[in-house]
């Protein structure tokens, strides 16, 4: 797991210090007395103008969650705290958005547990193939204590985990037809950066290329990469279709999406503003996973329609037994996350 160490934790400090400076304004500093002098909660004078970070454009399931997240804080705060969220990938990809968040320069972002592994192994676990049987096992999971409490230990990461946000199931598509799992044999396939994925597509006998998500349009439009994987909403929405027009649903992983602020940020806010906070992105979870429900269906549908190729896929053992190696290499490590997956079945 990730340590703040040396320069880094110099770094942060210093980051924190030009935040507070920047965001906060207001009669009370951080560190005085809760009320002021005519007894009010310290927190009535204070505003703050935060950033969240979206990779996905404005109409899209994840985006939606995020600003009805915005609009609870801003309303329950009476309007001092105000989240404006930057869609389409405007303050960087992901990766490299995490490490702004790390540092404090970026306050919050929803990213997916795939690139969020590389800064917390435990998030690791959610690349795991066949981990899940359906959205109401992953969620059953999600909302127990070890879901709860793999969003607590990113406090180790410097970030802070406040809500999951629904992905549905991942599956291959590619330029090059794809009717069997013996079709990928071969292929360049693009995944989300993290080791367990490199892993994953080395035992489906094709090759991985980690990239960013924005980067991978192109890569499949030039041949850089014949495939990618990802849900149905993204496959439609980032226009996959138009160039990886072979898709089949074998629906191997189910990597959730999860809600962050950064600690450095989180801890200079008082406890009643971290209410707040956790509270709406909790608050918010209902409405994502409306959104993504309907969403899901209209994307599939919609890719029909625009001529991919949809393959279903009537008997995933096959597959479960040819990736089942990478599961083996990680059933101690992931035990207690991986019984408590079982469990929640
Ligand atoms: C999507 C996810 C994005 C991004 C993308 C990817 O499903 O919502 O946050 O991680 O996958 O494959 O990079």
């Amino acid at each position: 797991m990730f340590k703040k160490k040396g320069m880094f934790g110099f770094l942060t400090m210093l980051l924190a210090f030009m935040l507070l400076a920047a965001c906060s304004s207001g009669t009370n500093s951080i560190g005085s007395d809760p009320k002021d002098g005519d007894g009010k909660s310290a927190d009535e004078g204070k505003t703050y103008s935060f950033r969240l970070a979206e990779t996905h454009p404005a109409d899209y399931p994840t985006t939606k969650g995020d600003i009805k997240f915005a609009e609870l804080v801003e309303e329950r705060s009476n309007g001092r705290i105000k989240i404006e969220v930057f869609p389409s990938a405007q303050l960087g990809e992901e990766k490299a958005v995490i490490e702004q968040v790390q540092l404090g320069a970026i306050e919050f972002t929803r990213v997916s547990s795939g690139p969020l592994a590389e800064f917390n192994k435990d998030f690791g676990v959610f690349s795991l193939p066949y981990i899940f049987d359906n959205d109401e096992h992953t969620w059953k999971f999600l909302n127990g204590d070890m879901g709860a409490a793999m969003l607590e230990s990113l406090e180790d990461s410097q970030l802070r985990g406040l809500a999951y946000y629904s992905s549905g199931s991942r599956n291959f598509y590619s330029s090059k037809p794809l009717k069997s799992i013996d079709d990928l044999e071969g292929l360049k396939i693009r995944v989300q950066q993290n080791k367990i994925n490199m892993e994953l597509i080395d035992a489906l006998g094709a090759s991985a290329t980690p990239m960013p998500y924005g980067e991978v349009y192109s890569s499949l439009q030039t041949g850089v990469i014949d495939g990618a994987e990802n849900n149905h909403p993204s496959f439609y929405s980032a226009k996959h279709y138009e160039v990886a027009p072979n898709y089949i649903l074998d629906g191997h992983q189910r990597v959730p999406e999860v809600l962050l602020i950064s600690k450095t940020v989180w801890d200079t806010l008082s406890a009643e503003d971290q209410e707040i906070i956790k509270e709406a992105a909790l608050d918010s979870v209902e409405y994502q996973r409306e959104e993504w429900d309907k969403y899901e269906k209209e994307s599939l549908d919609a890719v029909k329609k625009e001529g991919a190729t949809v393959v279903e896929v009537d008997d995933v053992t096959p597959w479960q037994e040819k990736v089942k190696p990478v599961i083996d290499n990680y059933r101690d490590e992931f035990k207690d996350v991986l019984d408590a997956i079982d469990n929640a079945r």
